[in-house]
This record gives structure tokens, sequence and C-alpha cells, in this order.
């Protein structure tokens, strides 16, 4: 059938069987080693570097491919202590009263608490937007679509890219997060997704040591 449709030919990549079960036990081992790290380091990552990190993200597939996503690539001292200053207002009263003791008991292996040094030291904060909806030129209102989903896969994808430099990063959700879209004068239409700090671990960097679930936990099989 005769379409207008801009379609072009689609160049993947083949691998053999064997490559292919080989490059994804090393891929999955590689991706194995991500960790979130709350010790940062303060040394600079230069700017392209952030740039190629954000640019894979937004290569994720999004509803109807509209990339509903700004990322904010924060390194000014000033606003990033204003922004660990309004985080940690909310944290304060999140641990202090917001959360359930369930909650709370579930973070407890984490170590966290309402402080978010991070935000300093880091010499990146990545702020995350979704664009609940678009802005055309006529100011009128163009619809996203799984905002959430787009968002999150994108953010998976951004994660992957920071494991790749050997770089690290945590995903930070204060809550609410109303005052990251103030703070940074963001446009209507968005909403703050997540904070995450970017940068090298701190030489004494700690993790949680946490195990991952395995196959039989996670893959419901259908064959
Ligand atoms: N937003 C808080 C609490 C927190 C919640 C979850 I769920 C975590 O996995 C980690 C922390 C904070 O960032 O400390």
């Amino acid at each position: 059938m005769e379409t207008d449709l801009d379609f072009i030919p689609f160049e993947g990549e083949r691998f053999l069987e064997e490559e292919m079960l080989k490059k994804s036990q090393e891929f999955y081992n590689w991706a194995d080693k991500r960790r979130s790290v709350r010790d940062f380091s303060s040394k600079q990552v230069p700017v392209e570097i952030m740039e190629n990190l954000i640019m894979t993200a937004s290569t994720a597939p999004s509803g109807a491919h509209k990339q509903p996503w700004t990322f904010c690539l924060i390194s000014n001292k000033g606003l990033k202590s204003a922004l660990r200053k309004l985080a940690e207002e909310e944290e304060f009263i999140s641990y202090n009263g917001r959360m359930s003791d369930e909650w709370k008991n579930d973070l407890a292996p984490l170590g966290t608490n309402w402080e978010k040094e991070f935000i300093d030291i880091a010499p990146w904060i990545v702020v995350v937007m979704k664009k609940v909806y678009d802005i055309g030129e006529s100011e009128e209102k163009q619809t996203n679509y799984y905002v959430a989903e787009s968002v999150g896969i994108a953010v998976g994808m951004l994660l992957l890219a920071v494991h790749n430099v050997g770089l690290v990063a945590l995903t930070h959700t204060p809550s609410p997060m109303n005052f990251i879209a103030k703070a940074l004068n963001r446009p209507i239409n968005e909403r703050p997704f997540l904070l995450i700090p970017i940068g090298y671990p701190a030489e004494n960097a700690r993790i949680p040591n946490l195990k991952r679930k395995g196959k039989k936990q996670v893959i419901e099989l259908y064959e």
C-alpha cells in the first residue's frame, strides 16, 4: 500500500547466538556492578561528558516520540546549596513524621536520613523534569503520553550511561518535590521527577551490602 510515511531502513547489528550469549552475560555482569552511591567526591566532571550522558538518556523510547523530558544540568554552587536547603527542609519533616514506621524500617539498611550533603558535594545535579504536556507555538496545550513510563526509561538509560564512564549517581526523591520547579523557575508544564547527583565516588565511599533478587524471583517463564 502506498503511504506517505517518512520511513528509512533499519540498520541493526547482528551477532551469532554464541556471541549473543557471551555479550548478554558480560553486559549483565557489568550492569550488576552499578550501585547507588551517596558518598561523592567533589572532583569536577567536564560538562561535555555530562551532555553526552544526558543525550544518551534522551535516546529513550517515549510515548508518541514526544520525548517529554527536560534535564536541568546544574553545577552552580549557589543553586546547589539552595536546592539542598529546600530538600532538607522537606526531608526533615518526612523523616520526623510524614514517613510511616514501616517505611523507615524498610529504609534502615540503607542508612539514609534527612541530611542531603551530597547535593552540595557532587559536581553535578541533574534534575529530571517530566513534561506533563507540551506548549505549542500559540501557547496551546499538546498532549504527551505515558509520561512517567517514558521519563523512567530515560532515567534508567542515564544511570547505565553514568556507570559506563565510571561515575556514580543517586536517584534522590525529595518529597514533596514542588520546591524544585520553583527554585529552577521551570515552565508550568514541567514537574520534577528525580534529583540525581552525579560525580566520582568519594575515596572512602561505602555502600550497603545489598543482594539482588535472582532469576527465580524476578522471572516467570511462559514457554
Ligand atoms: N526521599 C527520602 C526517603 C527515601 C525513600 C526511599 I523509597 C528510598 O529508597 C530512599 C530514601 C530520601 O531521599 O532520603
